[in-house]
């Protein structure tokens, strides 16, 4: 996985090792020689294109850490952009809150369909799922029996069908599903039909069982070794059929990495699952930043990396702690915390990962994270006079209907973030009098500043 286009941006990390300072010309190199590889590692040209764009500004940008050396700057920089091509985040299965959850397998003939299915069979029924497996290939003589002698390899159940169902792809999706609710099953696997190339009756067949099933998840299996045509034909089902994540096969045989790193850019879709071999084990989640660890090979570079960005995060987050206690907390710091907080990931996993701080605590885990709220907030404070974000006395009737309508929003919920905002600065102040506030100040939590708002 990834071998060449590993050992291809190292050399142009290596050859930067040596410049004292990033210069036009050096960084000229580099970014030419990055761009090289990646093409060479057959990902598609307009994620290439996007790529090298943003790793150029940022290059020759003015985000610069003094204590990283010029290679390791750059380091880091393709590491943030190759992470935001995969997606930051691990992008999970969903299941339906209504079981059995259903999840389509498509793709072309010879893909993986029928491997993978049995592979997240074994993959769910690990995590404590009961999935169930059902072919509706009803073209290829072999192709049902195929997935029955993988079910039995490991151990899962599979919906066989009557004589009647044999060739009614529908039929048997329908049965499947009864089988799957009566035996408590809470996952239902369908493996469909591929064919060598897409066509109009495979197609309007999917679209029959997407109507009829209502999957969770419509996962398209790709062939990595297939490059860029992988990539193809992901965009075409997805454009088609509405695919909701990439299965990416036989990534122990692609030392290039082009269609792991172009599907997401691509098509919009995440890549969810790798496969990495025959055995019903060789499969796992897809995970971006191991993916991008292993493209950059430079395990100590990118924990030095790391360890330098966490510093720099943590005193943010003691200067924004100090401004909490001594009630000097604008709307601007807020701002700057949301953003920050955004950074970091998906709130609700951070919010995940606190320490148990009693029911203040607890009420915050609950509180239901909402990504679009928070660009909403961002907006508003964008849209109001810096005077206004540091004293938000000021801001009257006349002034709030003017940030709403600067912000895209109405009124009422610029009222709502003002109230919202001022509850919490309440709130800090006791707390920074109390008990809780000496308990918390010691744990130095990095996303402290939106304690106060436990609403989103
Ligand atoms: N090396 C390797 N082979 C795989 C992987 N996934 C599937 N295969 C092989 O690819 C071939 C086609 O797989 P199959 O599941 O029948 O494809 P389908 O036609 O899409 O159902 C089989 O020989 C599988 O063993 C993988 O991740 N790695
Ligand atoms: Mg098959």
């Amino acid at each position: 996985m990834f071998e060449n286009l590993s050992d291809k941006l190292q050399k142009v990390f290596k050859n930067l090792r040596g410049e004292g300072r990033l210069t036009a010309q050096n960084m000229e190199t580099a970014l030419k020689e990055i761009r090289v590889a990646l093409l060479e590692a057959d990902v598609h040209f307009r994620t290439v294109k996007q790529l090298m764009e943003s790793v150029k500004e940022k290059a020759l940008g003015q985000e610069v850490l003094d204590s990283l050396t010029p290679a390791q700057q750059v380091i880091k920089i393709v590491r943030d952009e190759l992470l935001k091509t995969l997606g930051t985040h691990q992008a999970k299965l969903r299941l339906s809150s209504d079981p059995p959850s259903v999840l389509m397998i498509v793709g072309l003939q010879g893909s993986g369909k029928t491997t993978s299915a049995g592979k997240l069979a074994k993959h769910l029924a690990k995590q404590g799922h009961r999935p169930m497996l059902v072919s509706v290939d009803v073209y290829r003589p072999a192709a049902r029996q195929q997935l029955s002698v993988v079910a039995k390899d490991i151990a899962i159940p599979v919906y066989e069908g009557t004589a009647e169902e044999a060739g009614k792809p529908v039929d048997l999706a329908r049965s499947a599903r009864r089988e799957a609710t009566q035996n408590n099953k809470d996952i239902l696997l369908v493996d469909t039909a591929g064919r060598l190339h897409i066509d109009e009756e495979l197609m309007v067949e999917l679209q029959q069982l997407k109507d009829l099933l209502n999957p969770v998840e419509i996962l398209f299996v790709a062939d990595a070794m297939t490059g860029q045509d992988a990539v193809k034909s992901a965009d075409e089902f997805h454009k088609r059929l509405g695919i909701t994540g990439v299965i990416l096969t036989k990534m122990d045989g692609d030392a290039r990495g082009g269609a792991a790193l172009s599907i997401r850019s691509v098509t919009g879709q995440p890549l969810k699952f790798v496969g990495i071999g025959e055995k019903p084990d060789a499969f796992e989640p897809f995970h971006p930043d191991r993916a991008v660890s292993r493209i950059l090979g430079m395990g100590d570079v990118l924990s030095l990396i790391e360890k330098v960005e966490q510093t720099i995060d943590q005193k943010q987050a003691e200067k924004m702690q100090q401004k909490l206690m001594d009630n000097e907390f604008s709307l601007e710091d807020f701002r700057d915390q949301l953003k920050q907080l955004r950074k970091m990931g998906p709130l609700e996993s951070l919010l995940g990962m606190m320490p148990d701080m009693g029911p203040l605590g607890k009420h915050m885990k609950n509180a239901k994270v909402d990504e679009k709220e928070l660009t909403r907030i961002v907006a508003i404070i964008d849209s109001m006079t810096p005077n206004e974000r540091v004293n938000h006395m000021i801001i009257n009737g006349s002034r709030r209907r003017r940030i709403a309508l600067g912000s895209g929003t109405s009124v009422q919920d610029v009222n709502g973030l003002l109230k919202q905002y001022t509850e919490a600065r309440k709130m800090m102040k006791m707390i920074s009098g109390g008990m809780l506030g000496k308990k918390m100040g010691k744990m130095k939590l990095p996303g402290f500043g939106n304690l106060g708002f436990p609403k989103f």
